[in-house]
């Protein structure tokens, strides 16, 4: 019997719940990571018949404390409650950190210092909807990766919030659960032995590299705009490679200002070549299209045809693969370019 490749898609109408504001330049303005993003591609998943869209399963909290400590899954639970209790009505940011010297293993007990103990950057608002939100977008990227390891060859998590920048113990730049490591998990917990997670949003995926940095299980390669002039700065140098059991299975392949295809091809080529001499089970996608030659928070040179290309090179791994969307941000071009991606992917099956 011949395998069925089609691209099946994941999605909730919950993801609506969550709808932040950004400091932008000094500024509050409405986040670039708005609810029209899912709508846009889940409209674009319809108009080119992509495959089947399912709704989310429900899934138990241990599958999000598998990737994240058990505290700071409490926090987001109840976040917005604290800060409403205070009287507050806008959306909870945080507006202090505890950097380099100051205490960083004590959890204070306010909320506004529990914002800033809980997140890397301002980029995370809370509000009344997200805990719902960020729950269901978990559940998504879950529902997805049960069905692959059930047997399906493919799945489109079409889930937001996003995920990649969140740590096992810290929120930021739009992402609060990290989906894609907690599908990551999935797949271990159900008795695979290794598994892959290739990043190709515009931004290092700190958040991952975090949850896997010390471990041989999960080989994470992430690749992004270089840190030393791009979002979020801190983290994804090619010198950081793992730590301890996880050393060499972390690769990191940051590239200059106006990157195109013709240099995104051979670092994605070497990525998956070292992807593939991992021999995963399984592979999550972090798909982010912020890649895109006319986001407006990135600084890559992608067209909407190179993205048919990279799903076909994805293809070529020939590994059990859930897509995971992350950024992406050009509101009319990210539905093209998320569907391009998997529909090379299909071609290539
Ligand atoms: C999931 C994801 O893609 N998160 C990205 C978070 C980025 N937040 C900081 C963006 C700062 C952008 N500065 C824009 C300058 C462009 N001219
Ligand atoms: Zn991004």
């Amino acid at each position: 019997m011949e395998k069925d490749i089609r691209v099946l898609t994941v999605f909730s109408n919950n993801h609506r719940l969550h709808h932040g504001s950004e400091l932008k330049d000094g500024a509050i303005t409405p986040s670039f990571e708005n609810p029209q993003r899912a709508d846009t591609v889940l409209a674009r998943v319809h108009s080119t018949g992509l495959g089947d869209v399912i709704a989310e399963q429900a899934f138990d909290r241990g599958c999000y404390v598998a990737a994240h400590s058990e505290r700071y899954v409490s926090f987001l639970e109840s976040a917005w409650s604290e800060w409403a209790d205070t009287g507050k009505t806008h959306d909870a940011l945080p507006l202090v950190w505890p950097v380099r010297d100051l205490a960083i293993d004590r959890e204070p007990g306010f909320i506004d210092g529990k914002l800033g103990f809980y997140a890397m950057d301002a980029g995370a608002p809370i509000t009344a909807g997200t805990w719902e939100a960020v729950r269901s977008s978990a559940n998504v990227a879950l529902t997805g990766m049960q069905r692959i390891i059930d047997g399906a060859d493919s799945a489109f998590a079409l889930c937001r919030p996003p995920g990649h920048h969140a740590a096992r113990e810290y929120m930021g730049g739009y992402c609060y659960l990290n989906n894609a490591a907690i599908a990551a998990e999935r797949c271990l917990s159900q008795g695979a032995k290794r598994v892959a997670v290739l990043d190709v949003d515009f931004h290092h995926g700190n958040g991952t590299q975090n949850i896997f940095y010390d471990r041989p299980d999960v080989f994470f390669a992430s690749l992004h705009g270089d840190p030393h002039v791009s979002y979020p700065y801190f983290s994804g140098y090619a010198h950081e490679q793992g730590a301890g059991a996880g050393e060499g299975f972390n690769a990191n392949y940051p590239m200059g200002k106006g990157t195109r295809w013709a240099q995104y091809q051979p670092a994605l080529q070497d990525a998956l070549k070292r992807i593939v001499a991992h021999r995963p089970q399984f592979l999550v996608v972090s798909l982010g299209v912020d890649t895109f030659e006319d986001d407006p928070i990135s600084h890559f040179k992608l067209t909407s045809e190179d993205f048919l290309r990279m799903g076909a090179e994805i293809a070529s791994a020939g590994i059990p693969t859930l897509f995971v969307m992350e950024g992406g941000y050009m509101v009319d071009e990210i539905g093209i370019n998320a569907v391009n991606t998997l529909q090379g992917f299909e071609s290539a099956r």
